[in-house]
């Protein structure tokens, strides 16, 4: 108890992996990101582009150098990388319009109306990070590429989400094997800015504080299930809020109209935790969420029983950290 009248922070942890309680913590693991993935790099349409590679490097240089505080490097982004833009915004489109819940579509046209969500202009990330900043109190942060899944997930639980900058090769606009700056605009923001999805998210970040790496696995899963591939139920209907399937042409037919070849089942973070998934191909199976109040609460109980730690995590909002709530 005395420990808990301390500052959060100073309570000491022994003998589990570092986490951070505060966005300032983050500091630690700034610049780091993992090797591209062979299997990746050889199915990457920008493989073989010079020009392109030289670009992707030279946003990444940028991004390496951000740190805490610095505002985020301004890119300037050339014609054929807008036009990749405008491209699949102008795809995605109707479909959004369709297929997206209500959550999605109420922060895009938002968006729209702020004017920092357009056709003809890919927004900077800082513009992003001001605007999501005030709704919900979440932050951007540049990164150059993929980050462990151990850092991603812990960063959720500060509100803070990492986000690339660069853009897919032009050669084919409507597909990419990695996270780029199409997905994280039409994909993730907007559902950030939407409070429930944003405690949804946050949750998981708290459950991976400090856990296992077989638990980081399991909560990588309902990653995974819910924030990149997740379906919800809306009057009567089934619509899409997980950004893999919001900012892909392919994949959100699919995932709502393609009732052979894939199967929908009710969110259960147990199952999904279990369930493996393919990474370059559309998914075979999707969980379905009545609602991200139901769905956080789903996970909570779910966590709480399965994911074993020697203390509990919660946030505190006011002093905008993560508290340790127990020891044992
Ligand atoms: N890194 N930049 C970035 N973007 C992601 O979506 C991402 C990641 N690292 C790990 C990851 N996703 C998933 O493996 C989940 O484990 C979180
Ligand atoms: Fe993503």
């Amino acid at each position: 108890l005395e420990n808990l009248r301390k500052s959060p922070s100073a309570v000491e942890l022994t003998g589990v992996p570092w986490f951070p309680r505060t966005q300032k913590d983050l500091e630690r693991i700034e610049g780091q990101t993992m090797q591209f993935g062979e299997e990746l790099e050889a199915d990457h349409p920008g493989f073989l582009d010079k020009e392109y590679r030289k670009r992707r490097s030279l946003i990444a240089q940028a991004d390496k150098s951000y740190r805490l505080g610095m505002k985020i490097p301004k890119v300037n982004y050339v014609q054929s990388e807008t036009s990749t833009w405008k491209t699949i915004y102008e795809t995605m489109e109707p479909l959004r319009n369709k297929h997206a819940c209500r959550e999605f579509l109420n922060a895009f046209s938002a968006m729209e109306t702020a004017g920092i969500m357009k056709a003809d202009h890919i927004p900077q990330l800082q513009t992003l990070d001001d605007y999501l900043n005030d709704r919900t109190g979440w932050r951007i942060r540049p990164v150059s590429g993929l980050v462990s899944p151990r850092n991603f997930l812990n960063a959720l639980a500060v509100k803070v989400f990492h986000s690339t900058q660069y853009i897919r090769h032009h050669d084919q606009p409507l597909y990419t094997p990695e996270p780029d700056i199409c997905h994280e605009v039409l994909g993730h923001i907007p559902m950030l800015c939407d409070p429930g999805f944003a405690a949804f998210s946050q949750e998981i970040g708290l459950a991976s504080l400090g856990a296992s790496d077989d638990d980081i696995e399991r909560l990588a899963r309902c990653y995974w299930f819910t924030v990149e591939f997740g379906l919800c139920r809306q009057d009567g209907q089934v619509k899409a809020y997980g950004a893999g399937v919001l900012s892909s042409y392919g994949e959100i037919e699919h995932a709502i109209m393609g009732s052979e070849a894939r199967t929908l089942v009710d969110w259960d973070p147990m199952v999904a935790s279990q369930t493996d998934y393919p990474i370059t191909k559309y998914q075979p199976l999707y969980f379905v969420a009545n609602n991200f109040t139901a769905a956080r609460h789903k996970l909570v109980a779910f966590t709480s029983k399965e994911i074993k730690r020697p203390f509990g995590t919660v946030f505190n909002d006011e002093r905008n950290e993560v508290s340790i709530t127990w020891q044992g």
